[in-house]
């Protein structure tokens, strides 16, 4: 019997990721968890899930107040997050202070209710199906400038904490905007400013509507174009979207091919390369705070 390459991920689950750029993975979250931390929220928001007299945001995006370890939580998720970047020692421990908008501090081995909660955006307008016409597309990480090969925002991950059927406000992402990102970034070794990808979109032209159910987790390359959507369900999203940081940058250019991480061999694939020597040609530029392991 071969052993398995990856702790928590099947063989297709892989490939997935690397064909497509995202890997779902069901069922991560007891429901249970997933409820208590969503009604925490609501509490917090002063409103009632169920009865939309008393939403008075369309979306809004929360602060952290419940922590705990992606790895006690949801170890199936950790295990695959550990599976994309190539191990756990690979991933950076420290509590980061972000200038930013929203999640303003971070961790990468802990998840937070600093959610994202889409009660009724665009509910008054007609429902746009996921394409370049439907607005939004961005790629994340505001605190830093962008390379090739940065680790600041090595992967994009949502967790649902509750359900999102179909129209009900689920991520919208466009799986072959990394091809072109990773193209866009090759060709700017001087590196990227956020907000600067947003244009890439109208390159694309596969797109799909992220529905799931509360406790899936769904892994993202970085490069993922991706948007919020409209909720024209009458039921309110609940996601997060933590960050995962590096302590190094992605080497693309690994000796031996067998250490390239997940990670790292879909972004060759998008390049359409077996190895690449990046090299940035400006300052990496992160902005944000350290606080310590
Ligand atoms: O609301 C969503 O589904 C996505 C939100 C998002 O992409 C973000 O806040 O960066
Ligand atoms: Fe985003």
């Amino acid at each position: 019997m071969t052993r398995a390459r990856y702790s928590t991920l099947s063989e297709e689950q892989a490939q997935h990721f690397l064909d497509k750029g995202y890997v779902v993975i069901k069922g991560c979250l007891s429901r249970d968890v997933a409820a208590k931390w969503s009604s925490y929220a609501f509490e917090r928001l002063g409103c009632d899930p169920e009865d939309p007299a008393t939403w008075r945001e369309e979306i809004v995006w929360m602060n952290r107040e419940h922590v705990a370890r992606v790895e006690s939580l949801a170890p199936r998720a950790w295990g695959a997050i550990c599976d994309v970047v190539g191990g756990e020692d690979r991933i950076d421990d420290r509590v980061m202070q972000i200038e930013s908008k929203h999640f303003t501090t971070i961790n990468s081995f802990e998840w937070s209710d600093a959610f994202i909660v889409n009660f009724r955006r665009g509910a008054d307008e007609v429902w746009v199906p996921p394409s370049a016409a439907a607005g939004g597309w961005h790629k994340d990480g505001s605190f830093f400038r962008h390379f090739l090969d940065s680790r600041e925002q090595a992967l994009l991950t949502v967790v649902y904490w509750s359900d999102v059927a179909h129209k009900g406000g689920g991520t919208f992402i466009a799986p072959d905007s990394i091809k072109h990102v990773a193209r866009f970034l090759r060709d700017h070794p001087e590196g990227v400013e956020p907000g600067g990808f947003g244009h890439l979109i109208e390159s694309c032209s596969e797109f799909v509507e992220l529905t799931g159910e509360a406790g899936d987790f769904i892994i993202l390359h970085p490069f993922m174009l991706h948007a919020s959507s409209n909720n024209h369900s009458g039921r309110v999203r609940v996601m997060s979207n933590p960050p995962i940081v590096l302590k190094e940058p992605l080497n693309l250019n690994r000796s031996d091919p067998e250490t390239f991480s997940l990670l790292e061999r879909a972004t060759l694939q998008a390049l359409g390369l077996k190895r690449f020597d990046f090299k940035p040609a400006a300052p990496r530029d992160e902005r944000w705070t350290v606080f310590g392991g």
